[in-house]
C-alpha cells in the first residue's frame, strides 16, 4: 500500500484521465442486491475459463447478462446474444445492475448511459487479466462502467499504445470506474490477484463491465 491509497476515501471521484475515474464506494449501497442478482445469474449461466483463440484458457472466468456477451473461442472473441455453454440466451440484466451503471455513469459525467451488456469476470487468487482495449463495441461515445466486489485487486491504467507506462491504482470493493470519451480506448489490465479474502466473498473478486455494444 502507498501512502497514497490512504486518500482513496468514499465518496471520491479519483481522477485516471480527462474522462477516466474511479467512484471510491459507490456500489457500497447496492452490494446486497447486487450479489443476489449474481447468484441467480450464475445458476442460470455458471463461470467458466474461455478459450482464446490461440487455444490458451484465460485465468479469469467469466459470464455474462443483458442482451448480449462477450464470447471467446478459438474463431476468436465476438458479442454473441446466446450463451454457448447453455445454448439459450444470456439471463436478463437485472434492474439494480442498470441502474447502478446509469447513475455511476451519470456521476462520471456520462448522461442517459444505456447498456446492453453486462460481462462478469470471477478472479481467484492468481487469476489476472493482460493489457487490453475495449474496442469490439460499435459505439464508442458510450462509456464503460466497471464494478468491483471482493478482493482488492491492482488495475493497470495505460495509454493509447501498448508501450506507454502504465498508472497502478487499487480497485476495492464497491469501487466503480467510468471511462469514455477521450479515454474510451485506453489500455488497462488487472495484475494477478493476490492478498487477503473478502469478508463477503471470500478468495474472490467479481467484476461487472457495463457496455453499450449495438
Ligand atoms: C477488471 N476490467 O477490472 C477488468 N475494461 O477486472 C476491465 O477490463 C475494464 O475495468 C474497461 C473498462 C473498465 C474495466
Ligand atoms: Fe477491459
Amino acid at each position: 500500500m502507498s501512502t497514497l491509497d490512504l486518500f482513496q476515501v468514499p465518496g471520491q471521484r479519483l481522477p485516471l484521465g480527462a474522462q477516466a475515474f474511479i467512484l471510491c464506494g459507490f456500489a457500497m449501497p447496492y452490494q446486497d442486491e447486487l450479489l443476489a442478482a449474481l447468484s441467480a445469474i450464475e445458476a442460470q449461466s455458471p463461470f467458466r475459463k474461455m478459450q482464446t483463440r490461440g487455444g490458451y484458457r484465460m485465468s479469469v472466468a467469466m459470464t455474462n447478462c443483458g442482451e448480449v456477451g462477450w464470447v471467446s473461442d478459438l474463431q476468436g472473441y465476438r458479442y454473441s446474444s446466446i450463451d454457448p455453454h447453455s445454448g439459450a440466451p444470456w439471463p436478463a440484466m437485472p434492474g439494480v445492475f442498470s441502474r447502478l451503471a446509469e447513475t455511476a455513469a451519470a456521476a462520471a459525467g456520462f448522461a442517459a448511459f444505456q447498456p446492453d451488456a453486462c460481462l462478469i469476470n470471477r478472479y481467484l487468487p492468481g487469476s489476472r487479466l493482460s493489457l487490453h482495449q475495449d474496442k469490439d463495441e460499435r459505439d464508442f461515445s458510450a462509456p464503460i462502467v466497471s464494478v468491483s466486489l471482493g478482493m482488492t485487486a491492482t488495475f493497470l491504467f495505460g495509454g493509447h499504445r501498448r508501450e506507454e507506462r502504465t498508472a497502478r491504482v487499487q480497485l476495492y470493493h464497491g469501487d466503480v470506474a467510468v471511462w469514455g470519451g477521450e479515454d474510451r480506448l485506453r489500455y488497462h489490465g488487472v495484475l494477478p490477484l493476490k492478498g487477503m479474502a473478502h469478508p463477503l466473498l471470500g478468495e474472490r473478486r467479481i467484476n461487472l463491465t457495463f457496455r453499450k455494444v449495438r
